[in-house]
């Protein structure tokens, strides 16, 4: 049985390394969310699939052979015949700041559709992965989330949504009447301080959003802090692990190695605090490595950075 299926939009991210109004070159690199976090548990040894629309052309196939050569089951892509593959500039303003720009209205990503889902849902997996971007993309795309969350909840497959609020995409309102609703399906929410409201009342803090979630029946609330670690809420209370100090060269991507190395120790039968132990851990090798993904461990390296805990 495959241990997680994810669903989203695969991106090609085209990195600047200065501003990309002065020009210059820029490098080809698959991105997205959900395909992230398949490469994370993927590279770790479990089996992952990622599902979604890609193009049918160069970009398609560039798209499908990253995940294929990290060893993410592909089978369920449709190939979409349309439609473009979504494109997302990364341009390096200045060495802290990086600033990212979407070209993915109307992608082959966005197209997504619930027939996109049944077959791969029907096979079955240990674990479902979302994350608020899917939804975003499009009516089809919102409902074929809400299908995929729903259909897994009611069939007793464990859900992680990651909230993961784009601003570029839609407000926090509208994420807000999307996501709230779909959280009570989660087991597990994925999200930084400022994105809980979205998945409880307006204004909600922290603990009132996770006391509403933990009553609507999601087992753990993970709450990522960044330099500061990450706490989990779950009925039994509160835990909090601090990060692995590393030198951070590029955040993009870490809430989504965060997100893999939590789902890894649940697969791998950790407890609470052994999770969290290896979501900080993939964290930091998110940040101290160039690239959503690239950085990201193998088995056999996790304890390269952590000493033998998140091992
Ligand atoms: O989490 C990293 C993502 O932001 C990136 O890979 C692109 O999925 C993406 C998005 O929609 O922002």
């Amino acid at each position: 049985e495959r241990d997680l299926l994810t669903v989203g939009e695969a991106l090609v991210s085209l990195r600047s390394p200065g501003p990309l109004a002065a020009g210059g070159p820029l490098t080809m690199h698959l991105a997205g969310a959900e395909s992230n976090v398949a490469i994370g548990l993927a590279r770790l040894g479990h089996r992952a699939a990622w599902v979604g629309r890609v193009s049918d052309d160069e970009l398609g196939e560039f798209v499908l052979r990253q995940l294929r050569a990290e060893g993410v089951d592909t089978a369920g892509v449709r190939r979409d015949p349309d439609r473009p593959t979504g494109l997302m500039f990364l341009e390096r303003r200045t060495a802290d700041v990086s600033r990212v720009r979407y070209h993915r209205a109307g992608s082959a990503g966005a197209a997504l559709c619930v027939d996109d889902l049944r077959a791969p849902l029907a096979a079955g997996a240990r674990l479902l992965h979302l994350s608020g971007i899917t939804p975003a993309l499009s009516d089809s795309a919102r409902d074929a989330a809400t299908w995929a969350v729903r259909t897994a909840a009611e069939s007793g497959i464990p859900v992680c949504l990651d909230v993961n609020y784009r601003a570029g995409l839609w407000s926090r309102e509208r994420a807000r009447a999307t996501l709230a609703p779909l959280a009570g399906c989660a087991s597990v929410i994925v999200a930084s301080t400022d994105e809980l409201d979205l998945v409880a009342e307006p204004d909600a803090d922290e603990n009132a959003a996770v006391a509403d979630l933990l009553r609507r029946g999601v087992r753990a609330v993970l709450v990522k802090l960044g330099a500061d670690g990450a706490r989990a809420h779950t009925a039994d209370g509160v835990r909090h692990v601090p990060a692995v100090p590393v030198t951070a060269v590029d955040t993009v991507g870490a809430g989504d190695a965060f997100t893999a190395g939590y789902l890894s120790g649940y697969l791998d039968g950790l407890d609470l605090v052994d999770r969290l132990r290896r979501a900080v851990a993939l964290g930091a090798f998110a940040v101290a490595g160039h690239g959503d993904w690239e950085g990201l461990p193998r088995r056999d390296e996790l304890s390269l950075i952590t000493g033998s805990a998140a091992g």
